[in-house]
C-alpha cells in the first residue's frame, strides 16, 4: 500500500460502479478511488472528474496493474467478470466483484482454480444483502432459536422494471441469485434441489413474469421466492421465515410513515441502490477494514470479510439448476461439492469468531 489510505480502482462505471465510487468517496473511511476504467471513456472521465485524486485508465488490465491501485472493484458487464477477477488474483490484489461472480459455473471454476493456485482468498462477492441490517437481524433471530427450527421462507423480489432485452435466464442470474445466496446463509443449510414455475413458458419469447423459484434446503426446509421483474410500483424485497414456534419477517424498508391530508403513506424505492444503500456502505467498509487487517498481518489470512469465491460458485451452480428446471420442467437436484481446503479453513475460522466488524478503521 502506498500510504495509510487504501487506493481503489473501479472497473465498470455503470449505475453500480458509479454508486460504489460515490459511497467510497463520501461514506467509507480509509479508502479513496484512485482509478476508473470503462469502455465508455467519456462517462469514466465525467465520474473521475468529480473525485479528487482519481483518474481514468485506458483499460481494465492497466488499472489492475497500476501501482497506486491496492484493491479492485469489478462492476463491469457480467460477461467479463471472470477474466478481470482472474487477472486481479494474478496481480495478488484483493478484489470485490459485483454479483454474479460470473454467469457460468465454468467461469466460476476458473476463479476457484486461480485462487487455490495463489493459496489465498482474494475474492469477495457483492452479495450485499449479507450486510443489510434487516437480513443480519433476521439471521441472528433464527440462530437464537426464538422461532424454533426454520421450516419455510416466503420471499418476494420485485423489480420496478427491466429492459426489454432481458432474457429469462437473466432473471435468475441477476435477480433470483440474491435469494439463492442469502437463504442458505439465513437457514445455515445447503440447497439440495430446486423447482421453477411460471404461467409463461421460458421459451415463449416473453419475459416469464411472475415466476416462483423453490429452493429445497437440507433438513426438509423450503424457500418459496416470487421473482417479479415488472412490478410497475417500485422495488421491493420481502422475506418471512416461518419456524416451528413463530415467524420472523423483514420490516418494510422505509423508515418513516407520512400522514397528511387524511392519508398515510410510505415511499417505495425505485431500485436496489436506495433500498440497500446502508448494506452497500457496510459491505465496502468491512471489505476495506479486512484489507487493512490482512495487510497488517493480523489474525486473518485473507482480505475477505463476507461472501467469497466459493459462495459465488455455489450460487452459480444453484442458478444453473434453476435454469435447467426452467427449460425442462420439474425438480432438479443440486449436487453438493466437496469444499476445497482453502475455503474449509476460512469457514472453520469464521465459525469460531462469528459476527462481522462494521466499525470504521
Ligand atoms: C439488479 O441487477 C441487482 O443487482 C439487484 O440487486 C437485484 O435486486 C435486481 O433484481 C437486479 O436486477
Amino acid at each position: 500500500m502506498q500510504n495509510a489510505t487504501l487506493g481503489i480502482g473501479v472497473i465498470g462505471i455503470g449505475n453500480m460502479g458509479a454508486d460504489h465510487v460515490k459511497t467510497i468517496t463520501t461514506a467509507v473511511s480509509g479508502a479513496e478511488v484512485r482509478a476508473i476504467a470503462d469502455i465508455d471513456l467519456g462517462r469514466a472521465e465525467t465520474i473521475a472528474s468529480g473525485v479528487p485524486g482519481a483518474r481514468t485508465l485506458s483499460s481494465a488490465e492497466n488499472l489492475i496493474r497500476a501501482p497506486k491501485v491496492d484493491a479492485v472493484i469489478i462492476a463491469s458487464n457480467d460477461a467479463v467478470h471472470a477474466q478481470y477477477v482472474v487477472a486481479t488474483i494474478a496481480a495478488g490484489k484483493p478484489v470485490l466483484c459485483e454479483k454474479p461472480l460470473a454467469p457460468t459455473v465454468t467461469e466460476c471454476e476458473s476463479i476457484l482454480r486461480a485462487e487455490q493456485a495463489a493459496g489465498l482468498r482474494l475474492v469477495q462477492v457483492g452479495f450485499m444483502r449479507r450486510f443489510d441490517p434487516g437480513y443480519v437481524e433476521l439471521r441472528n433471530k433464527i440462530a437464537s432459536g426464538v422461532i424454533g427450527a426454520p421450516l419455510l421462507a416466503h420471499c418476494a423480489h420485485r423489480n420496478f422494471r427491466v429492459r426489454d432485452s432481458w432474457r429469462p435466464q437473466a432473471t435468475i442470474i441477476s435477480s433470483a441469485v440474491h435469494e439463492i445466496d442469502v437463504m442458505p446463509w439465513l437457514f445455515g443449510r445447503e440447497v439440495v434441489a430446486v423447482d421453477w414455475l411460471s404461467p409463461i413458458p421460458a421459451d415463449s419469447g416473453k419475459l416469464p413474469d411472475p415466476q416462483i423459484v423453490i429452493l429445497h434446503l437440507e433438513g426438509d426446509a423450503l424457500v418459496l421466492a416470487e421473482i417479479l421483474m415488472r412490478s410497475r410500483y417500485g422495488y421491493e424485497i420481502r422475506c418471512e421465515v416461518v419456524g416451528e414456534k413463530g415467524t420472523v419477517e423483514l420490516a418494510p424498508a422505509p423508515r418513516t410513515v407520512l400522514r397528511t391530508e387524511l392519508k398515510a403513506s410510505q415511499d417505495v424505492p425505485p431500485d436496489w441502490r436506495d433500498r440497500f444503500a446502508e448494506a452497500y456502505r457496510l459491505e465496502l467498509q468491512s471489505w476495506v477494514n479486512a484489507i487493512f487487517r490482512w495487510r497488517s498481518g493480523k489474525a486473518e489470512s485473507s482480505p475477505v470479510d463476507g461472501p467469497d469465491a466459493w459462495d459465488g460458485y455455489r450460487a452459480a451452480v444453484i442458478a444453473d439448476a434453476v435454469i435447467t428446471s426452467m427449460s425442462r420442467g420439474g425438480r432438479v437436484a443440486v449436487e453438493s461439492t466437496p469444499l476445497p481446503e482453502l475455503y474449509l479453513r476460512s469457514r472453520a475460522a469464521a465459525a469460531s469468531t462469528d459476527g462481522r466488524e462494521t466499525s470504521k478503521t
